[in-house]
């Protein structure tokens, strides 16, 4: 399988860092930035919960729903658009269908959050992210990807070698249902063997890039390589 060296060292969680500046989890739970919930009537009830702290809560599937906007444009198959670009030979945007009319990868892992919570042996389908990576046609000198969203706030990176894993997918469904809005479908990144940060909802930009650029969540102290502790794992290494 094509997996690079993973580097020694535990990831750098979203506790650790609000730790590192002083905020307890009353404090947490209030920041502005961080809205939470879930999905259905949950959901609401967070968005009328000015303290946030309803979003602490499990949801019925084990998932909470996470996004750093309190309002997400929907898009489905009429408007969903994806674009891959940069340093690239071919840049290309895919719709809906054209996504869907690749050759779709079914792999089922843990999904874990820093925050603690965990769903275990989770099944993500879609397409490579290499395939679409050959596609295009990457330049030499390419180093890394910087991916966007449709909510217009959150960003994520890989380097190449990590974005050319069998187990990194630009994701159309989870737990074997299309991805649902709150999950951000209908199109999300998914990378198995890291952090759950690090699978970016709502996906509408692949940009190829000659370094690592820190995503949202990097920028304010998170691990750029969020890769998961083999022992913390209940499906085995990836
Ligand atoms: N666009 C976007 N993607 C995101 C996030 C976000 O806030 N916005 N949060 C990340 C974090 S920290 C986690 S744990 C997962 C949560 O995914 P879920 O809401 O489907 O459970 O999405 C990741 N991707
Ligand atoms: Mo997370």
């Amino acid at each position: 399988m094509n997996r690079e060296k993973r580097p020694e060292g535990t990831p750098i969680g979203r506790r650790t860092v609000l730790g590192m500046l002083g905020i307890g989890a009353a404090g947490f739970a209030a920041a502005p930035y961080l809205q939470r919930g879930w999905e259905g009537a949950l959901a609401k009830a967070s968005q009328n919960d000015p303290t946030g702290l309803t979003g602490l809560l499990p949801s019925p599937t084990g998932f909470r729903y996470y996004s750093i906007v309190g309002s997400v444009p929907r898009k489905n198959e009429t408007d969903y658009e994806l674009t891959i670009d940069g340093l690239v030979d071919h840049p290309k945007t895919y719709t809906l269908a054209d996504l869907r009319a690749i050759p779709q990868t079914r792999i089922v892992h843990d999904v874990l959050c820093t925050d603690g919570w965990r769903v275990n042996k989770t099944p993500f389908e879609g397409v490579r992210l290499t395939d679409l990576l050959a596609e295009a046609g990457v330049v030499n000198g390419a180093k890394a990807l910087r991916f966007t969203c449709f909510d217009g706030a959150y960003s994520e990176s890989l380097t190449l070698g990590q974005a050319r894993r069998s187990d990194v997918l630009v994701a159309l469904r989870m737990q074997d249902e299309p991805i649902t809005h709150e999950h951000g479908g209908p199109v999300r990144l998914y990378v198995a063997p890291m952090y759950f940060y690090k699978s970016a909802k709502w996906l509408s930009g692949v940009s190829v890039t000659d370094r690592v650029i820190p995503g949202y969540w990097e920028k304010r102290g998170y691990a750029v390589d969020g890769w998961l502790d083999d022992a913390d794992r209940t499906d085995g290494p990836t």
